[in-house]
């Protein structure tokens, strides 16, 4: 808390695995009552009858403690006996669900036949699990990232896990997103936040589904608070994953300035990579501040550093 009476609220936007790196330090360095993650479900599945939001999932094991730090996603530990019978029964296996980590998905697939929504299944599954930071699916609605490749038209999780973020992307987009509404609670966030961090997450299939939900962009353009990005690109790649091969595929520069035009109508300070000091002055062209660190997190230690550095951008 700040102490003198006016609540600190930050407000993130998230992928999984990037996102989450610095979620860890921000939740090591803030209140949790001072911390909304609101996060995207593009990448969210269906499979073996069971809905599967790997954004949000990856978000909440992280923060209860429970995530595979050496894959980035996962239970640690968790073990797959129930996908080894399945693969059994005839069922593809290539999506690795673990058997505590099936758990996540039949409660929330069971919930949702009940009636509840995709924000009530995250808010209940994170308070069984201990958490008190607020995260907030995006939307309630389904809008899902599609990637067409060749002929082929795959899914996220088609492209990035069962065919390795191989073939060449030809077109990204965000099937559903034009009907879409903002879950519960995210506008209202966005716009009486004391600041907001758009993550290193991928930008065209963790943030760009985001800001796809019709008012969201809007709401980050408007909004008092001060909106601070975090690059997920070094040079000309991305730190782990595809988003420079995606960023091309969409007609962007794939760097960090690419990623700068992107959020420029919406962001007023960018952090970038030290060795990206030379695109300094083409991010400030765009009426953005550009400010320079180490932006790779490798350890508790990084995290926190990191997120004090953004915290102390955010707050000014
Ligand atoms: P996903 O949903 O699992 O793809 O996770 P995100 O979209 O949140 O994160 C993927 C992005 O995180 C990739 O584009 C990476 O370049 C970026 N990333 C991964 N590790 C780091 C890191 O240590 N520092 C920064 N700045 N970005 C990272
Ligand atoms: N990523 C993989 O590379 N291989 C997997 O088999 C895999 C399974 C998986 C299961 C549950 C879950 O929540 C995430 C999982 N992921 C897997 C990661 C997932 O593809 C990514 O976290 C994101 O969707 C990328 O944004």
């Amino acid at each position: 808390s700040t102490g003198v009476g006016f609540a600190l609220m930050i407000v993130v936007l998230t992928g999984g695995t990037g996102g989450a790196k610095l979620i860890e330090g921000l939740a090591a360095e803030i209140d949790s009552a001072e911390l909304t993650i609101i996060c995207n479900t593009g990448d969210d599945c269906v499979l073996h009858g069971l809905h599967i939001s790997p954004d949000i999932d990856t978000i909440t094991y992280t923060l209860a403690g429970l995530v595979d730090d050496a894959k980035g996603w996962g239970i640690k530990d968790d073990t797959f006996t129930a996908l080894e019978q399945l693969g059994r029964l005839g069922a593809d296996t290539w999506f690795k669900l673990g058997d505590r980590d099936l758990a996540t998905h039949i409660t929330r697939t069971g919930l949702m036949a009940e009636g509840l929504t995709l924000s009530q299944v995250t808010d209940r599954i994170r308070k069984a699990l201990g958490i008190t930071w607020r995260i907030l699916p995006m939307s309630d609605d389904r809008v899902e990232t599609r990637l067409r490749a060749g002929d082929k038209e795959l899914t996220f999780q088609e492209y990035f896990v069962k065919e390795r973020w191989q073939p060449m992307v030809r077109k990204v987009y965000c099937a559903g997103a034009v009907k879409s509404k903002p879950a519960p609670g995210v506008l209202n966030a966005l716009g009486s936040a004391s600041g907001i961090v758009v993550c290193p997450s991928n930008p065209v299939t963790s943030i760009n589904p985001i800001l796809a939900v019709p008012g969201i962009r809007d709401a980050l353009k408007e909004t008092s608070a001060t909106v601070v990005g975090v690059s997920p690109i070094i040079g000309a790649a991305a730190i782990t994953g595809p988003a420079h091969k995606l960023m091309s595929a969409s007609g962007w520069e794939a760097s960090a300035l690419g990623v700068a035009r992107a959020y420029a109508d919406f962001l007023d300070v960018f952090v970038i990579a030290n060795e990206d000091e030379n695109l300094k002055a083409g991010i400030e062209e765009l009426n953005v501040r550009a400010v320079t660190a180490d932006i790779r997190m490798n350890d508790l230690a990084s995290k926190r550093r990191l997120a004090r550095e953004v915290l102390a951008l955010v707050k000014k």
